[in-house]
């Protein structure tokens, strides 16, 4: 990459403000990939899922919000848990979270019921959902293949980011990124951004947006230069889709794209690749199936192929 990029990327870093708790991310990130990589146990994987949001104050009252509900990161996650990996999953605080897909919005209120005064019970109707939810997750944490980071502006996404890769260079090809969040591509710089509540009343409001530095090519080949990469687009207009995802692979150099078109993203993607484009689609014979089954499957696959491909 260019060193304008390179410039770019730094200086968007160094005008961010801190990220908080960065200790503590550290060191339960440290003591993950240890648990899970040391003597090359088990693959590794950072999940990225939900938007990211774009402040345009810094005490922020109000922001500039991407698209994404997390299903597409939740849903990777579980599968990722079931292939053997252990998952970082950074995930934008309030989407959807692995296992529990099934639950209703507001599952505090809509799944229990009170036979008595002391006694609280599942109704019956979303049994099978909170068993699955509650005994998964905890399963999955309590053997440490589940670390959840959250997320909710572009400037904190882009550091968890970074701390991730760089901590994930010592496990070499074992580790995996699976890019799913839909990251803001403006943004409001921190210092040219007004500290308090922008005044209404006078108007019609002007914003300047620059653009955020792309990272992927850093990420690639600074950060974590043997990770295996896969990066998502997402357009509405399936026209482009392609030629922009192919772009994107050529780009950024990383070993697939997985392309999406915003309203069949649930049944059907495609894995953009130099071997080829693949259609991915959800079994429709099956009601449970998620298009999500057979993506991982196919990244495992190609993830597999790649570790054997670098031990030669
Ligand atoms: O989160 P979700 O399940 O509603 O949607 C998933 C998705 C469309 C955000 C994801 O598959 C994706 O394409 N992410 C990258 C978006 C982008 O091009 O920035």
């Amino acid at each position: 990459m260019s060193s304008m990029g390179e410039d770019e990327v730094s200086s968007f870093f160094e005008s961010s403000p801190p990220l908080k708790k960065m200790e503590d991310i550290l060191q339960k990130l440290n003591g993950f990939i240890e648990h899970n990589s040391s003597g090359g146990r088990r693959r590794i994987v950072c999940v990225t899922s939900g938007g990211t949001t774009v402040p345009l104050e810094q005490r922020c009252v109000r922001n500039i919000d991407n698209f994404s509900s997390g299903n597409r990161g939740a849903a990777s996650t579980e599968n990722f848990v079931k292939a053997g990996y252990a998952v970082v999953f950074l995930y934008r605080s309030g989407t959807c979270q692995p296992y529990c897909r099934s639950l209703p919005d507001d599952p505090f209120l809509e799944c229990f019921q009170f036979p008595d005064n002391t006694n609280i019970q599942v109704h019956a109707s979303h049994v099978e959902a909170v068993k699955m939810a509650v005994m998964d997750q905890q399963a999955a944490v309590a053997e440490a293949r589940l670390l959840k980071l959250p997320f909710t502006t572009i400037y904190e996404y882009l550091q968890m980011l970074r701390l991730i890769a760089t901590a994930f260079k010592d496990v070499g090809p074992c580790s995996m990124f699976y890019l799913a969040a839909a990251v803001s591509d403006f943004y409001v710089p921190w210092n040219s951004m007004t500290e308090h509540k922008i005044e209404s009343g006078s108007g019609p409001l002007d914003i300047r947006l620059a653009q955020v530095p792309k990272m992927l090519s850093i990420l690639r080949t600074n950060w974590a230069p043997q990770a295996f990469c896969i990066s998502f687009k997402l357009e509405t207009d399936s026209k482009i889709l392609i030629d922009k995802a192919t772009k994107a692979l050529g780009k950024y150099k990383v070993h697939a794209v997985v392309a999406n078109e915003l309203s069949t993203r649930k049944e059907e993607v495609v894995v953009v690749s130099s071997s080829g484009n693949v259609v991915v689609r959800r079994d429709s014979d099956k009601p449970e199936a998620i298009v999500e089954d057979n993506l991982i499957r196919l990244i495992v696959d190609r993830h597999s192929t790649y570790i054997k491909e670098s031990h030669t």
